[in-house]
């Protein structure tokens, strides 16, 4: 039986904390310590950028700042890209498990960064002790089903192809096989991001994030392991929105903040696995100073945009300038799905106040 009571009061607890929704959701309750949680990974020692400590065995959720390195080059090159699909049980939030399904064990999978014009050999290989085929499908490759009929492999097996990129993006790859939509809801997608041949501008920070929704038989915040179900997934009413397979995950109740510093640049990738849903992405108390919707690097960036649709099967590239200290709250603002499923992710930006633009009181 799902403690909705429980659930709630830590919810409310946690929003309150975070500074949202705080007209609704009335008195603050326990868990003090899950905000001690919080601090305490804060101030832990730096791993790249991301301070708030390490996913922890128990969760799929990749780090947001462990990705590859801008492209500084300007000859072309072949990669082996080897991705191994695997079917692990994990936390979604505390106490409560779901069995996800992943390339290489994380949520999303592993960011592949080349040039335009690279070639690209792709393994996938279906560990032997996996109950499904899976494939995978990157929307980077002309050529039918961006792979998927070439990659198809059952438990045990592998399989490889060849594809050379011809178009610059950030693009969405997926598993590919039939029932693909409950593949991508338990986690099997990630970002091909192909760089423009003169590469992209240089910012102080990269950060990555997969949101997807999840659905489950069990009731919101239910502790204990999970059944997907498929009925709620093709009536579109997930019970989780996440991002990277974790309620609120990048935040003081989960892993810790991202941390950033006054005055960088941030450069915010973004893969929506869905299946479903579409993202409303909005960075609270911030604008996307440039962004390149769908992730068309091709264009001219928007300027100074608020909020922006990222579709299942798509990506997003934006970047924030960070002119004062605060938590920004990277959002779904088709905001109950923040509120009440988990998709939240937070900067939390250091440095010196700047009254000169924004002065309390
Ligand atoms: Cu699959």
């Amino acid at each position: 039986m799902t403690d909705r009571s429980d659930f709630n009061a830590s919810r409310r607890d946690f929003f309150q904390r975070a500074g949202l929704g705080a007209a609704a959701v009335g008195a603050a309750s326990a868990m003090p310590q899950l905000a001690a949680a919080g601090e305490t990974q804060a101030s832990a020692p730096a791993r790249s950028h991301f301070t708030g400590g390490t996913p922890t065995k128990s969760a799929v959720a990749a780090s947001p700042t462990e990705i590859p390195a801008p492209i500084s080059r300007h000859t072309t090159q072949t990669h082996d890209i080897e991705l191994v699909s695997r079917e692990v049980t994990a936390e979604v939030m505390p106490g409560v498990t779901h069995t996800f399904m992943t390339f290489n064990g994380q949520v999303p999978a592993p960011m592949i960064r080349v040039r335009q014009g690279d070639t690209l050999k792709v393994t996938v290989t279906n560990s032997s002790d996996n109950m499904n085929a899976h494939s995978i499908d990157l929307h980077a490759v002309y050529g039918s089903g961006g792979g998927a009929p070439f990659t198809k492999v059952a438990p045990g097996q592998s399989k490889s192809f060849t594809f050379r990129t011809l178009y610059p993006g950030a693009f969405i790859y997926h598993c590919g096989v039939d029932n693909l939509d409950e593949h991508m809801s338990r986690g099997m997608f990630g970002m091909i991001l192909v760089e423009p041949q003169e590469g992209l501008p240089p910012v102080d920070r990269e950060v990555y994030l997969g949101q997807h929704e999840l659905y489950t038989k069990e009731g919101l915040g239910q502790k204990g392991d999970t059944t997907f179900d498929s009925r709620a997934m093709i009536a579109e009413d997930p019970t989780y929105v996440l991002f990277n397979g974790a309620f609120a995950g990048f935040t003081g109740q989960g892993f810790g903040p991202i941390t950033a510093k006054v005055d960088e640049t941030v450069r915010v990738f973004v893969v929506g696995g869905g299946p479903n849903l579409t993202s409303s992405l909005h960075p609270i108390g911030n604008v996307w100073s440039r962004c390149w919707p769908q992730g068309a690097l091709a264009n001219a960036p928007q300027r100074y945009v608020q909020t922006w649709p990222v579709s299942p099967g798509s990506a997003f590239v934006g970047e924030m300038e960070l002119p004062v200290p605060q938590t920004i709250n990277l959002v779904d603002h088709a905001i109950s799905r923040t509120l009440n499923k988990g998709a939240l992710a937070q900067i939390k930006v250091e440095g010196e106040e700047r009254p000169d633009i924004l002065n309390v009181g």
